[in-house]
C-alpha cells in the first residue's frame, strides 16, 4: 500500500461502513498499471453529507439559458432562486452587430415571486401576467421560463402558459421544468437547457452568415471575459464565430449554429448533448478543444486548424501562436521560476479540474488531487464508456431527444471540413474528431481523483497532502483559507480573469503567484495544530 493509499484508507475509517462502501467507489488514485480504472458519478450524494453540488434549476437558468444575452429568462419561483441566480456567475455580455444594447439582458432578474397564495391557489395567472408585462415593457425577441421546485410540486403547466403567450405575442416563449430536485445535480439542469435549444431554436435560422472558417464556440459562457480572449485570437487567425452556446450568445445567432462548419467545444460536461444532437441531425463534427494554459491553447489551435486542412489556415494559426508566444512565454517563465515545484488542489464543476492541469503545469505546478462535483464517468474516464454507463432513476427524469437526418440539412462531416472521406479518415487519425478523452490519461500516477468531495474529505486531504494552491468554489474557497491555505476561486474566477487563453494565462500566473507568496497564511493556525480543535 503506497502511501497515499494509506492516507485515503485513514479518511475513510472515520465514516460508518456504508458510507465508506459508497464514498471508496467515488474516489480513486491514478495507476496507469491498470488497464480500465472506473469512477462512479453522477449519482445521489449521500444525504446528511454537505456536498458543493448546485441544483437543476441553477444548471439550467444559472448556466445554459441565463447567458444568452437576447432572451429574458423569467424564474418562475420564490425570489430566493432568482436572487441567488442573478449575476453571480460573471458570464459577461455585449452589444454588437445584431444586438444592440437595449436588447441585452444579462445583468437583470427577472422571477414570478412566488408567494404563498400563489403556491396554494396556483401560479400560472401571474406567469401570464408578468410575461405581458416584459412583453409590454422591453419588447424581447425571446423570452424563456426556468421553473424551481414548488412549481413542480403545485403542478403548474408552464408549457400551456408559454404556448398561449407564444400566440398572443407573436414571439418564441420557451418553458423549462427544470425544478431544482430533477438530478443529483446541476448536470441534470445543462441537459435539459439542452434538449430544449436542440428541440426549440436550433436549426431555426435560415441565414449562413458571411466569413470562411464558420465555427461554433459550444461551451465557453465567457465568465471574466474568457470567451472574448478566445475571440481575439480566433478572428486573428480568420475564423468566423458563428454563435456561442452561451457566453455573450445571443437567440438570433444560436437559430443559425446548424450553419457552420464545425463545433469546437470547451465544456464538455454542460453542452456535449448539443454537440452530439447537431452531429446527429446535420453531420457536423465537433472537437473537444482546451484554451486553459499556453500550452493547451496552442495544441487546440492547431488541431482547430487541421480539421479544415486549410493550408493557409494551417499557417496563419502558426504565426499567430508565434507572435502570441515570443510575447507571452518570457512572461510565464517569470512566473514559472517563483512558482516551480507547487502543488495544487482542484475541486470544480464538471470540467476545469481538468482543463486547469494544463495551465498549472505551464507554470511549474501540479494539481495532486482532482476532483469534480458533478461530472459524469465519461468526463473522467472518456466518451467510450458512454454505452455502459447505467441511467438511474434521476436520469430518466430527462428525456434523450430522438433525432433523425434533417431532410434539408444533413451533410456527411467530410463535407462540412470541405474535405474528402479519405481525408476525413485520416484527420480523425491525427485529431480526436467528435471525441474527449476525459480528465484521467492527463493524472500522473499516484495522484488522486475525486468525485462530489465533502468538507470532512477536502479537510483531511489539506492536513495529509499539504498543497500550496487550492481552485476552489464559492463555498469550500473560505475552508481553505482556514486551513490556511491560498485559493484561487474558480467559478467567477475571485471577481477578475479573464483565465483563458495567452493573456488569460498571465492574469492567472500573476494571482497565483500573489496567492501563494503572502505570508498572511503562515499566520494561520489549522484546526489540526490547535491545542483546542484537535481534540475534537
Ligand atoms: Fe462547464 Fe462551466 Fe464547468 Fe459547468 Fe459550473 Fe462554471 Fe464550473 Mo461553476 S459550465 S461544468 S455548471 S465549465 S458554473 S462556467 S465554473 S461549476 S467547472
Amino acid at each position: 500500500m503506497s502511501m497515499t493509499d494509506k492516507k485515503i484508507e485513514d479518511m475513510l475509517a472515520f465514516y460508518p461502513d456504508i458510507v465508506k462502501k459508497n464514498r471508496k467507489k467515488h474516489l480513486m488514485i491514478k495507476n496507469s498499471g491498470e488497464t480500465c480504472q472506473q469512477i462512479e458519478a453522477n449519482t445521489r450524494t449521500i444525504p446528511g453529507i454537505i456536498s458543493q453540488r448546485g441544483c437543476c434549476y441553477a444548471g439550467c437558468k444559472g448556466v445554459v439559458m441565463g447567458p444568452i444575452k437576447d432572451m429574458i429568462t423569467i424564474t418562475h419561483g420564490p425570489i430566493g432562486c432568482g436572487y441567488y441566480s442573478w449575476g453571480t456567475r460573471r458570464n459577461k455580455a455585449k452589444s454588437d452587430d445584431t444586438t444592440p444594447k437595449e436588447n441585452i439582458y444579462t445583468t437583470l432578474c427577472f422571477s414570478t415571486d412566488m408567494q404563498e397564495p400563489d403556491i396554494v391557489f396556483g401560479g400560472e395567472k401571474k406567469l401570464t401576467k408578468m410575461i405581458d408585462e416584459v412583453v409590454d415593457i422591453f419588447h424581447p425577441r425571446v423570452i424563456s421560463i426556468c421553473s424551481t421546485c414548488p412549481i413542480g410540486l403545485i403542478g403548474d403547466d408552464i408549457g400551456a402558459v408559454a404556448r398561449a403567450a407564444q400566440e398572443r405575442h407573436g414571439i418564441q416563449v420557451l418553458a423549462f421544468n427544470c425544478e431544482g430536485y430533477k438530478g443529483v445535480s446541476q448536470s441534470a439542469g445543462h441537459h435539459i437547457a439542452n434538449n430544449g435549444l436542440m428541440e426549440h431554436v436550433i436549426g431555426k435560422g435560415t441565414q449562413r452568415k458571411p466569413g470562411s472558417y464558420l465555427i461554433n464556440i459550444l461551451g465557453e459562457y465567457n465568465i471574466g471575459g474568457d470567451g472574448w480572449e478566445i475571440e481575439r485570437t480566433l478572428k486573428d487567425i480568420g475564423y468566423t464565430i458563428n454563435g456561442v452556446l452561451t457566453g455573450d450568445g445571443s437567440y438570433v445567432d444560436i437559430k443559425n449554429l446548424h450553419l457552420a462548419d464545425l463545433n469546437i467545444v470547451q465544456c464538455h460536461r454542460s453542452i456535449n448533448y448539443i454537440a452530439e444532437m447537431i452531429e446527429t441531425k446535420y453531420g457536423m463534427p465537433w472537437l473537444k478543444v482546451n484554451f486553459i494554459g499556453v500550452d493547451a491553447t496552442a495544441r487546440s489551435l492547431r488541431e482547430m486548424a487541421q480539421c479544415f486542412g486549410d493550408e493557409a489556415l494551417i499557417q496563419k494559426t502558426e504565426e499567430v501562436i508565434a507572435r502570441e508566444m515570443a510575447r507571452v512565454e518570457p512572461v510565464i517563465e517569470h512566473y514559472r521560476k517563483l512558482l516551480m515545484g507547487k502543488t495544487a488542489f482542484g475541486f470544480v464543476g464538471g470540467s476545469r479540474s481538468h482543463h486547469y492541469q494544463y495551465l498549472l503545469r505551464d507554470l511549474g505546478m501540479e494539481m495532486i488531487v482532482a476532483g469534480y462535483e458533478f461530472a459524469h464517468r465519461d468526463d473522467y474516464e472518456g466518451r467510450q464508456v458512454i454505452p455502459t454507463i447505467k441511467s438511474d432513476a434521476d436520469s430518466k427524469n430527462i428525456p434523450e431527444l430522438h433525432l433523425e437526418k434533417d431532410k434539408e440539412f444533413y451533410q456527411d462531416a467530410h463535407i462540412y471540413l470541405n474535405m474528402s472521406k479519405e481525408q476525413f479518415e485520416a484527420l480523425k487519425k491525427k485529431v480526436p474528431v467528435s471525441y474527449y478523452e476525459g480528465m484521467n490519461p492527463c493524472m500522473k500516477d499516484g495522484e488522486v481523483i475525486i468525485d462530489d468531495i465533502n468538507h470532512h474529505e477536502f479537510e483531511r486531504l489539506v492536513q495529509e497532502l499539504k498543497p500550496d494552491l487550492i481552485l476552489t468554489g464559492v463555498r469550500d474557497k473560505y475552508i481553505a483559507h482556514k486551513l490556511g491555505v491560498p485559493s484561487r476561486q474558480l467559478h467567477s474566477y475571485d471577481y477578475t480573469g479573464p483565465y483563458a487563453g495567452f493573456n488569460g494565462a498571465i492574469v492567472f500566473a500573476s494571482e497565483v503567484t500573489n496567492a501563494v507568496s503572502t505570508p498572511a497564511w503562515k499566520l494561520v493556525t489549522a484546526p489540526w495544530e490547535n491545542e483546542e480543535t484537535k481534540k475534537e
